[in-house]
């Protein structure tokens, strides 16, 4: 192999080394040589890269053991990583939800990355950069027999009424210029014990189809299609990407409550439109368009008619 290769026994063993500290089975046969008996089940750059078909998308891949949050880890690195470096973590210590919220983190089942985009748009714009992330998750669940996922806007995709991702985009801007955004995406893969709090809100794609799957699978998967989805957008902003969200939206047609800084509306959701806002019909008939705040769903609550809180 040595002869071969050119590279020498010595670097050889060290990779093999540190390819068995990643869980990776290999044989070592006198004279024969090396065979791989086992892959790892850890979204490394090993299991990924190969096979990514992307354009900017992971052009850069960190692994992480263990972090404190993975947005965390690039946004504290912003100005010395490239567009499309994208950061995994096997588990995170204070995994972070929106405003202030945690993200359940624990090691050896799920998926936690961040992906860093560099877009020349206004900042403006940078929100509809979730919905572009949940376009790829909704996807790739999609093809992984998950059909019935939708999309709860803005940020979390749900199955069948539990959360099985979210999506958690920051910015990094001045007034009319886009340093970064990171895009968060948080996937619970093969989780099945939740702590009592997510129980009855939360699921993962193995308590969903019965079997454990491939977390390298998912992250490929997914970093492909945000990476199809990036340059749709870019090409063409949220344009040919909303009508296909708006197929699988939780919220059409749906009585919602939309909790906002100083109120809170009540309405029947309609569609989310081309600027990646969502349009609410209020009880008195006219419309509303909102660009952020927190949804809830009304379907189990008792409530006067007529009233904004
Ligand atoms: C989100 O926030 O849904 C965005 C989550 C993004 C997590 C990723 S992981 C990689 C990257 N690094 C980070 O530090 N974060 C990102 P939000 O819509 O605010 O939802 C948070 C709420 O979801 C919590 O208050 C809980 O109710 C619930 N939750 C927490 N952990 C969960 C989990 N593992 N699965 C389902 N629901 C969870």
């Amino acid at each position: 192999m040595m002869k071969r290769t050119g590279v020498s026994r010595m670097a050889i063993s060290k990779q093999v080394r540190r390819l068995r500290d990643l869980g990776y089975g290999i044989e070592a046969s006198p004279r024969l040589g090396y065979r791989l008996t086992r892959r790892t089940h850890l979204p490394v750059a090993d299991e990924i890269l190969p096979a990514l078909k992307t354009r900017i998308v992971g052009r850069s891949y960190t692994y992480l053991d263990s972090t404190d949050s993975t947005n965390s880890f690039v946004r504290d690195r912003i100005n010395d990583l490239a567009e499309g470096t994208t950061v995994v973590a096997d588990s995170q210590t204070a995994g972070r939800g929106r405003l202030q919220r945690q993200w359940f983190s624990p090691p050896g089942v799920n998926l936690y990355m961040s992906i860093l985009l560099k877009p020349a748009v206004p900042p403006m714009l940078a929100p509809q950069l979730s919905l572009v992330a949940g376009a790829a998750l909704l996807k790739a669940f999609h093809a992984h027999g998950l059909d019935d996922a939708v999309l709860k806007w803005p940020n979390d995709i749900v199955y069948k009424g539990r959360k099985l991702a979210g999506v958690l985009c920051e910015m990094e801007a001045e007034t009319d210029v886009i340093h970064a955004v990171i895009i968060g995406i948080g996937v619970n893969v093969n989780i099945v014990g939740f702590p009592s709090e997510l129980k009855k809100i939360a699921t993962s794609i193995r308590r969903e189809l019965g079997n454990p799957v491939s977390r390298p699978a998912i992250a490929r998967e997914i970093l492909n299609r945000l990476d199809h989805e990036y340059a749709l957008w870019q090409d063409s902003g949220l344009r040919n990407i909303v009508p296909f969200i708006n197929g699988h939206s939780q919220l059409s047609g749906q009585q919602i409550k939309v909790v906002l800084p100083r109120t809170t509306l009540h309405g029947t959701a309609q569609h989310i439109n081309e600027s990646g806002h969502l349009l609410m019909r209020k009880e008195d008939g006219s419309d509303i368009e909102i660009s952020s705040g927190e949804v809830c769903l009304c379907r189990n609550e008792n409530r006067t008619p007529g009233r904004n809180e």
